[in-house]
């Protein structure tokens, strides 16, 4: 059994400061009690120890107290993509069993009608009847859900356990380094791993975070140059933004200011050249929802030396290429360790999560001769925009429901703002306008999911036993 990490880092250091937003501060007590309030409170309205429910809601401390209550209640918590389409998130919550969706209450509009809602509102004003609190809470026990993408279309919801977490955030700091003064920038959502990590890495660490509701690239300067933070998490947009004004301002990071823990997909060397410049230190890392964060870490001291790579794997972790008996050759990236996911829920929840023990990750890369490890490409035809995970599938599954159309594909296309986009070809059956179909997948999909372009086209390349070529379906430019 391991320590309720809420009871336990209040016990540890109470007067520690633990979060600030907009200009206020909580403690580590303050953000127990009120958490414990919380919990309560949840309990009265009939929310029951050890069920599955799901969150959704803005960053602010609000959202974080509601799923630290929930985390006192050992509940497992699904939590949502705001940016997620009505269908999108129906389908997250008819999968996944959750018994209440408790929501911020500006969120109400995102959420399907048929389900059972608990707004913030109605947990905050309820009088709640004390209730017994577990000190200790079980390896195994579920912690967080988040619903990741996969090639057939259907996200599959990831369990993370207290041992994935507490595993990811100790390989983290045993590379990173601790000390009491560090605040923590989270600008990133915190219904993805990018964000939830952070909280749980401050619970463990003791560290302060400083919660932003949107990332915003001038008030990031602002505190890596004067050093009110010393970390932050973000992906390669954010860091662009970050490098633009710095460079046109002039300023230069704070030497109070220790990482950026750049990950979610690649980072362009050239960015990694450019924070060299503004003396802003930077690790590139590897790591997904099904390992509760960072596999692989790269050290700013390696940054240039070992370019484009995203380093060792962290202690507890292993990495090994597939069918690889020597360094650069290229193959599957597979991984293993106490942060690797138990397995899914909901329609895949019979489906394992690692073969032997090693997640098959998808992604292909190779180790060179010291063990640092490339990525060279991503898993089966994934698209990253801005660190939102795109399948083709999912985007074709909707097109394909259009009445007009008979046939879809789709594929990424390099972009200079998202890194990459989504676009589209379909062939019709029945006669329509581009507008009417962007129009159709914009009432359906999340906005970053809708295609940057749609090209009609007669038909598509697929192979001998009529599977869809995405691979060609760039040559039909
Ligand atoms: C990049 C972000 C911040 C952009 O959002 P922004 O600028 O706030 O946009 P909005 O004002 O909300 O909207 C403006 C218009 O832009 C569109 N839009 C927004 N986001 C995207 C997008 N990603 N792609 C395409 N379009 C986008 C809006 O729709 C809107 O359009 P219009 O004008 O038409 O209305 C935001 O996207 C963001 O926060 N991205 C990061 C998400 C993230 O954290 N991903 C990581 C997920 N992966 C993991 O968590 C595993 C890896 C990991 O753990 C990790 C990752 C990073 C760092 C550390 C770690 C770690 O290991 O600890
Ligand atoms: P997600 O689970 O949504 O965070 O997506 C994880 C996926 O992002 C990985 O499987 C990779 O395809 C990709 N990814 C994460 N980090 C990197 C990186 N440093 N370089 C290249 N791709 C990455
Ligand atoms: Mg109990
Ligand atoms: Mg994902
Ligand atoms: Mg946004």
């Amino acid at each position: 059994m391991y320590p309720n990490w809420i009871l336990q880092r209040a016990y540890l250091t109470p007067k520690r400061s633990a979060l600030t937003f907009e200009g206020k501060t909580w403690n580590f007590e303050q953000m127990k009690d009120i958490s414990v309030q919380r919990a309560y409170q949840l309990s009265s309205l009939g929310i029951e120890e050890n069920s599955r429910i799901a969150i959704i809601g803005r960053s602010r401390p609000n959202l974080i107290f509601i799923i630290y209550a929930c985390m006192h209640l050992k509940c497992e918590m699904v939590l949502l993509n705001r940016k997620l389409a009505i269908d999108e998130l129906a389908y997250q919550i008819k999968d996944s069993e959750v018994t209440y969706v408790i929501a911020d209450d500006e969120d109400l509009p995102l959420l399907p009608n048929d389900i059972n809602v608990l707004k913030f509102s109605e947990v905050e004003n309820c009088k709640g009847t004390p209730i017994q609190i577990d000190m200790e809470w079980s390896i195994d026990q579920t912690t967080s859900i988040m619903y990741t993408s996969g090639t057939t279309g259907f996200p599959k919801g990831v369990r993370q356990t207290v041992g994935n977490h507490q595993a990811s955030a100790l390989a983290s700091i045993l590379n990173i380094g601790l000390s009491e003064e560090d605040v923590w920038l989270c600008a990133v959502p915190l219904f993805h791993i990018s964000g939830l990590s952070i909280l749980i890495r401050s619970l463990l660490y003791g560290n302060a975070v400083k919660l932003y509701e949107k990332f915003d690239a001038n008030g990031a300067v602002d505190d890596i140059a004067t050093g009110r933070v010393t970390h932050m998490s973000l992906v390669a947009v954010m860091l662009e933004r970050i490098l633009n004004r710095l460079e046109e301002n002039v300023l230069k990071a704070s030497p109070k200011f220790k990482i950026i823990l750049a990950g979610g997909g690649p980072v362009p060397k050239d960015y990694l050249l450019r924070a060299q410049k503004v003396h802003l230190p930077i690790a590139q890392t590897y790591g997904m929802t099904e390992t509760s964060s960072q596999t692989a870490t790269l050290s700013n001291q390696d940054a240039i030396r070992k370019l484009g790579s995203a380093g060792k794997s962290l202690f507890f972790n292993q990495i090994k290429i597939a069918d690889a008996d020597k360094p650069f050759v290229e193959g599957e990236i597979l991984i293993r360790g106490p942060h690797v996911t138990p397995g899914y829920i909901g329609q895949f929840s019979e489906k394992s999560a690692t073969i032997d023990g090693w997640l098959h990750t998808g992604d292909i890369g190779y180790l060179d001769e010291e063990g640092y490890l490339y990525v060279v490409d991503r898993r089966s035809d994934l698209i990253i925009s801005g660190g939102e995970n795109i399948y083709p599938a999912e985007i074709e599954n909707v097109l394909m429901a259009h009445n007009a159309i008979r046939e879809a594909g789709v594929c990424g296309m390099a972009d200079e703002t998202w890194g990459e986009v989504p676009i589209a070809f379909v062939a019709l059956k029945n006669e329509t306008t581009k507008e009417s179909i962007l129009q159709y997948c914009q009432e359906h999909l999340a906005k970053y999911k809708v295609p940057k372009n749609i090209y009609f086209v007669e038909s598509l390349p697929r192979n001998g036993s009529n599977k869809l070529m995405r691979r060609k379906l760039k040559e039909l430019l």
